[in-house]
C-alpha cells in the first residue's frame, strides 16, 4: 500500500528521498490557490520562477507576469498573488500564459523536482488530488511551502485533510508529521476558515487587507483539476 508523509518546510526536504514518489506541493495561502485558479481561468500554462527579475523579464515573450514578495504585489508586475486576480477580469487572463514567482511557493516547486511527478494542490482541488495519486499508486510526500522556511497551519492542514481523503487506501499511521496532520485537520475541519483566524499568515493577509483571499482559499473542490510540472511548466 502506498504511504503519504508530510514535509513541514522546504527547508526539511534534503531529509526526504523524492524519487519514486509524487511530490503535492502546497501552498494554501495563497500561491497553489491562485495557481490553480489561474488555471481554472483558461491560463494554457504557468512557468514558476524563484527570482523576480527572472519573472518581470517573461513579458517580453508575452507571459502575464505575477508576482509577490512579502505579501504584497510586486512593482512592475501585471497580477499580484490573490486568486481573485484571476477571477475579477481587471486583467484579461483566459488563454495568456503566466510568469510567477512568490515568496514561498514557487521556491517550494523547484525545490521538489527530484520527485517523480510534482502537482499543486490547495484546498480548492483536494479531490481532485485525491483522485490523481489513487490512480497514480506511488508513495506521495506533501511539500508544504510554509513561510521563509517555518511551520504554516494551513499547509498543514491540508495535508491532513488529503491523508483523510486517501485513508484508508494509503498508510496514513507510519510518518508521524502524517499523523500530526491528520489530528489537526480533526480540530479544524468543521469550520477550517474560523481556525486558520489565529493563524500567523491570516493575521499577515489582514494587515494588508485582502481579507476575502482566505475565504476563498478554504473552499474544498471547487475545481476538479490537477496542475501538473511538464518540461519547465506547470500545465
Ligand atoms: O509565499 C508565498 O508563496 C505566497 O503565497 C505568500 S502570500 O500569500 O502571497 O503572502
Amino acid at each position: 500500500m502506498p504511504s503519504i508523509d508530510i514535509c513541514f518546510s522546504p527547508e526539511l526536504l534534503p531529509l526526504f528521498d523524492l524519487r519514486g514518489r509524487v511530490a503535492v506541493v502546497v501552498d494554501v495561502l495563497r500561491a497553489t490557490s491562485s495557481m490553480v485558479t489561474a488555471l481554472a481561468a483558461g491560463v494554457p500554462h504557468i512557468v514558476p520562477f524563484a527570482e523576480l527579475a527572472e519573472c518581470r523579464a517573461m513579458a517580453a515573450q508575452g507571459y502575464l507576469t505575477a508576482a509577490e514578495r512579502d505579501g504584497r504585489q510586486a512593482e512592475g508586475v501585471d497580477l499580484g498573488n490573490s486568486p481573485f486576480g484571476y477571477l475579477d477580469g481587471v486583467v484579461p487572463v483566459a488563454g495568456r500564459n503566466v510568469a510567477i514567482t512568490t515568496t514561498n511557493g514557487t521556491r517550494a516547486i523547484h525545490l521538489s523536482l527530484a520527485a517523480d511527478a510534482v502537482v499543486l494542490g490547495a484546498f480548492l482541488n483536494v479531490g481532485a488530488i485525491a483522485d490523481f495519486l489513487r490512480r497514480q499508486q506511488k508513495d506521495v510526500v506533501v511539500v508544504c511551502a510554509g513561510w521563509k522556511g517555518n511551520f504554516c497551519l494551513e499547509d498543514t492542514l491540508f495535508g491532513g485533510a488529503l491523508a483523510a481523503r486517501l485513508h484508508p487506501d494509503f498508510d496514513v499511521t507510519s510518518s508521524d508529521a502524517t499523523l500530526a496532520a491528520l489530528d489537526l485537520w480533526e480540530t479544524a475541519r468543521a469550520d477550517v476558515g474560523a481556525y486558520l483566524l489565529k493563524s500567523a499568515h491570516v493575521r499577515r493577509l489582514n494587515s494588508l487587507e485582502s481579507h476575502q483571499d482566505m475565504a476563498f482559499c478554504v473552499k474544498q473542490d471547487e475545481y476538479d483539476l490537477v496542475p501538473i510540472w511538464q518540461d519547465g511548466r506547470i500545465v
